[in-house]
């Protein structure tokens, strides 16, 4: 199992080390991304461990908050670090995929603030790919 965690963690590294968030293999992750759905759809996640993504599939996804759907007190969260959802949208279509987690790559992402946080994935929203994450103390 550790051997298969180094594998993929360096087949990885080139096409990801330039982002933030680069952790293990997909081994490692919480929630799958793939056929414009997350799964689980809802994750229950604790305050001050990381979040895990990985794409399983074979076309790039993001992973973009709801800035409505976020806890009073939380900062804006989405892969590509973006600042608001509107950043993020326009970094997407805009700027040629910003924000986009490749196929095989992974994304993490620590919650420091309990509560729901809904997110999306920016090129799949229409095909119903949102999902949840419920932190907890
Ligand atoms: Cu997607």
């Amino acid at each position: 199992m550790r051997r298969r965690t180094f594998l993929a963690t360096t087949a990885g590294v080139t096409a990801t080390l330039a982002g933030c968030g680069m952790v293990g293999g997909s081994g490692d992750a919480d929630i799958e991304m793939a056929k414009n759905a997350y799964l689980p759809e809802t994750f229950e996640a604790t305050v001050g461990e990381p979040v895990v993504w990985v794409n399983n599939g074979s076309r790039g996804h993001t992973v973009t908050a709801y800035e409505d759907g976020l806890p009073d007190d939380a900062e804006y969260w989405a892969s590509g670090g973006f600042e608001s959802e509107a950043a993020a949208r326009d970094g997407f279509w805009e700027r040629g995929g910003e924000g986009t987690i490749r196929s095989g790559e992974t994304w993490s992402h620590t919650f420091e603030v309990p509560g729901t946080y809904a997110y999306f994935c920016v090129p799949h929203e229409r095909a119903g790919m949102v999902g949840t994450v419920v932190v907890s103390e």
